[in-house]
């Protein structure tokens, strides 16, 4: 995939166009006085505050974020480091807040990848051009994120969107992210291999890496202002989604009402939000780009928890699990670090979100 040029500037004329291109200039004078290192589909990743991003479209978009985005206290914002169920949480979200308006019969996740329905904040906030797509979204406004919460101006973190953020075992990641790669890279790169993904990974260098101190700036945030700033893990949710759900709508201010839960509403939404169900549909089985340059297809591979377990070698296992420890011990305790070894077992046996009982309806 070539990087497309992000040179072109807004219409001159009105203030917001103005100050967009003040932003675009100070996004190309900057880019090449960055840090770079291999990248994983395109030809380079950039650092950039801290962070490694692709340097036409991440780096743009998170400048234009910064500069120009008005957030609102009842938005709300799904944040994830790439591959920790990005896919999934769309879809549970947007399930869950509007509950009320759908039919599970014909529900829009049954016709539409979820990337289609929940706008990806810096994504479109440069597409567009302007600020005025995301005004005109209806309250309370659902967007999607991959910006480290550090990097997100003070005036955001104050003005109130609750942030639900969703991080995975970082061995799981790297695989997926390596799978996913392997489909993206344009036909004139060599394949990329495991081990050097495996390299790139551990020195920070992913989409949005260094993937520990994205995880970090999340967990202090979500300690600092639960209120504000939910914490989940994927191997939570592929353990206990019913729970999970339930906690996600309690924290979204939508908890579910004894009588839902008596009818089945949390377990009709993680039935029809399950991996079994999303990858089967058609519309997540074609061939249609919602964003950018990604194919439906390529957001459902195993979800699986443990597949890291079919593809690194022990040492890859030790170096990782040693990094982990080393950046999250004591931070994100015991509990993090003993989930990631255990992840496989204790997923065995256990609810599955696509062997849920028949909801009852009464
Ligand atoms: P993104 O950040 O690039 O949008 P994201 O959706 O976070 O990607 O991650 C894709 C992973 O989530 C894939 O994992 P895998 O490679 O290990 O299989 C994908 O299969 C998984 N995934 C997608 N939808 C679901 C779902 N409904 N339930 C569980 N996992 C899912």
């Amino acid at each position: 995939m070539a990087a497309s040029s992000f040179t072109s500037l807004p219409n001159e004329g009105d203030q917001e166009s103005q100050g967009y291109q003040t932003t675009y200039k100070r996004c190309n004078d900057i880019i090449p006085t960055l840090p770079r290192d291999t990248g994983w589909w395109l030809s380079n990743l950039c650092q950039y505050q801290g962070f490694w991003l692709s340097s036409s479209h991440a780096i743009l978009g998170l400048m234009l974020v910064q500069d120009h985005f008005m957030s609102k206290p009842t938005d709300i914002i799904l944040a994830t480091s790439p591959k920790c169920g990005t896919t999934w949480l769309r879809a549970l979200i947007f399930a869950t807040i509007n509950r009320t308006s759908y039919d599970f019969a014909t529900h829009p996740l049954l016709t539409n990848n979820p990337q289609a329905l929940v706008p990806f904040l810096e994504g479109h906030i440069r597409v567009n051009d302007s600020t005025s797509f995301l005004e005109s979204l209806p309250s309370p406004r659902f967007l999607s994120t991959h910006i480290p919460y550090s990097l997100f101006p003070d005036s955001m973190k104050t003005s109130g969107p609750k942030f639900v953020y969703v991080c995975r075992n970082p061995k799981d990641v790297l695989v997926s992210k390596w799978k996913f790669a392997e489909k993206m890279r344009p036909k004139e790169m060599p394949p990329l291999s495991l081990q050097d993904a495996f390299e790139l990974f551990c020195n920070g260098v992913s989409h949005y890496g260094p993937f520990w101190d994205h995880v970090l700036s999340y967990w202090k945030a979500s300690l600092e202002t639960p209120e504000t700033v939910l914490f989940l893990i994927y191997e939570d949710m592929k353990r206990e989604p019913l729970v999970q759900v339930k906690r996600l709508a309690e924290f979204l201010g939508k908890p579910f009402s004894p009588e839902e839960e008596r009818e089945g509403v949390v377990q009709e939404i993680v039935r029809l939000c399950s991996f079994k169900n999303l990858s089967t549909l058609e519309v997540n089985k074609s061939i249609i780009s919602t964003e950018y340059f990604v194919q439906n297809p390529y957001f459902f591979r195993k979800g699986e928890v443990g597949d890291w377990e079919n593809h690194l070698t022990p040492e890859m296992v030790a170096r990782l699990d040693q990094i982990t420890k080393e950046k999250l011990e004591g931070i994100l305790c015991d509990k993090w670090k003993v989930r990631i070894d255990l992840s496989r077992e204790e997923n065995d046996g256990e609810q599955s979100t696509d062997q849920l009982p028949t909801p009852r309806s009464e």
